[in-house]
């Protein structure tokens, strides 16, 4: 057994253990209160989830295993020279709950090049789709092509014990993390440089060979995929992308099926597809203020328009968060450190200081501060990378580090079927007449 795999059981193992003590003592102990208004409006603040990997709070924003993005940033192992932390290193905290050496993270890496081959009918069925389909559909398609490799579903086929589980899902979790970087290049050169395709450098880093196959040389765009991967790796469990991971996997559905099932709904535009939306609402502004650097108050007046027209203000605002997101915060000093003088970038400053006034001013706005799409596009944008349509396949790869992360978990714990109760409104109405 290799050595994560191993470190990860005994964890998994002594968290059972320990959970097996708290439930008997506490289990009876009520966590929380359900309304009503939180069952007709998507379950908002409810605690209902077990999620190991983070843990979002309001007002500080998320922690990775205890540990904030700046605390990783200076923790955790960093490419050769560079100054961003690796992916790596952040699933393997993720996964073995302790925070990894130099030595643990380069084996990672090493470990993910040998299970990054990627069967041909895969790209085939990729290819198999018009290229003006949407590059979020073909990565799902993609990643259902690759679920004829599942270990865990060629497993439970021959009757594994279910204290087993763990063991496969763990073996597809990281051939399908190792896959991720290959497809997702695939489909942007195919969909945006004539199909011409880049072969792996073995001797990059995971987040560092994605920038290489996508064609994008430039070290500090390398530095930039290592950030990107690593800041929307994980959000905790009740996120659309993760909790559907965590709930079709809870039926015993393979990893490459709870994933994809996940990715579908970070396709949704209040979801993950709102990487794309931002810049598209940030050029939009700029050509019908017909300059690509609009004042505060240009700013101000089209953010009115938007308002009165009934759209949203994209990137802004948040389910959970009450403050600006830290992931906006990493993505402004990285802006800060190598493209200070970068129009786009400052105007997503500029728009940083606008909006949030204006939302606080409507009085219906929970959170009128940005979160991690705010930012992400220009910085993408400055290297070149103007092909929005495609950042929420960016955003996919690295939500796989933690709902993949998570699953394993899930197993390992013994999780069970999750399956919460539903009511209709009849039935509620008869309990309210106390019937
Ligand atoms: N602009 C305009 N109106 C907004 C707004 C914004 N940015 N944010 C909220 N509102 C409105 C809502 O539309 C709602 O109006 P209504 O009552 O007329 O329907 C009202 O304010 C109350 O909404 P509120 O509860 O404050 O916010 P919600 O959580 O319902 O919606 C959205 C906020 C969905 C707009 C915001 O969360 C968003 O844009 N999300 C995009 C995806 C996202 O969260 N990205 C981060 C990734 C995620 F964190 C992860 O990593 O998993």
């Amino acid at each position: 057994m290799g050595i994560i795999k191993e470190r990860f059981k005994a964890k998994a193992d002594a968290s059972n253990a320990e959970i097996k003590e708290l439930l008997k003592e506490h289990g009876n102990k009520k966590i929380g209160e359900v309304t009503l208004s939180q069952a007709y409006q998507g379950m908002r603040g409810i605690t209902g989830l077990v999620t190991e990997t983070s843990l979002l709070d309001a007002q500080e924003g998320i922690r990775f295993r205890g540990y904030s993005i700046p605390e990783l940033q200076d923790k955790l192992p960093k490419a050769p020279g560079g100054g961003e932390p690796l992916p790596e290193g952040l699933f393997y905290l993720m996964l073995v709950g302790e925070l990894p050496n130099e030595e643990d993270v380069n084996h990672l890496t090493s470990v993910w090049q040998r299970r990054s081959h990627v069967p041909n009918y895969v790209f085939a069925t990729i290819d198999a789709l018009p290229v003006s389909t949407h590059p979020m559909t073909m990565f799902v398609t993609g990643v259902m092509a690759l679920q004829t490799e599942s270990n865990f579903a060629k497993e439970y086929a021959k009757g594994i014990n279910k204290k087993d589980y763990w063991n496969s899902v763990y073996d597809d979790a990281m051939d399908l993390i190792a896959r991720l970087p290959r497809i997702a290049a695939y489909i942007y050169r195919r969909k945006y440089k004539n199909n011409e395709h880049i072969q792996p450098n073995g001797l990059l880093d995971w987040a560092g060979n994605l920038a290489h196959m996508m064609g994008y040389e430039d070290e500090s765009f390398k530095e930039l995929m290592r950030l990107y991967m690593t800041i929307h790796a994980d959000h905790e469990g009740g996120n659309v992308s993760a909790h559907t991971t965590h709930l079709v996997g809870s039926a015993l559905s393979d990893p490459f099926l709870s994933y994809a099932a996940g990715m579908n709904g970070l396709a949704g535009p209040l979801h993950g597809l709102a990487n794309q939306e931002v810049i598209k609402w940030i050029f939009e502004m700029q050509q019908e203020l017909g300059t690509d650097a609009p004042t505060k108050e240009q700013i101000a007046d089209y953010v009115q328009k938007t308002l009165s027209s009934g759209k949203v203000v994209p990137g802004y605002g948040h389910a959970v968060l009450r403050k600006t997101d830290p992931r906006f915060t990493a993505q402004m000093e990285f802006g800060k450190k190598h493209m200070p003088d970068d129009k786009l970038v400052n105007t997503v400053w500029n728009i940083y200081e606008t909006v949030p006034p204006i939302l606080q001013s409507l009085g219906k706005i929970k959170n009128p501060w940005p979160n991690v799409d705010a930012h992400s596009g220009a910085l993408l944008v400055h290297y070149g990378m103007v092909e929005y349509e495609f950042y929420t396949v960016l955003f996919a790869v690295s939500r796989a580090l933690g709902v993949l992360a998570s699953l394993c978990w899930d197993r390992a714990l013994g999780f069970p079927l999750e399956r919460p109760k539903s009511v209709t409104t009849e039935s509620v109405k008869q309990w309210l007449e106390g019937k």
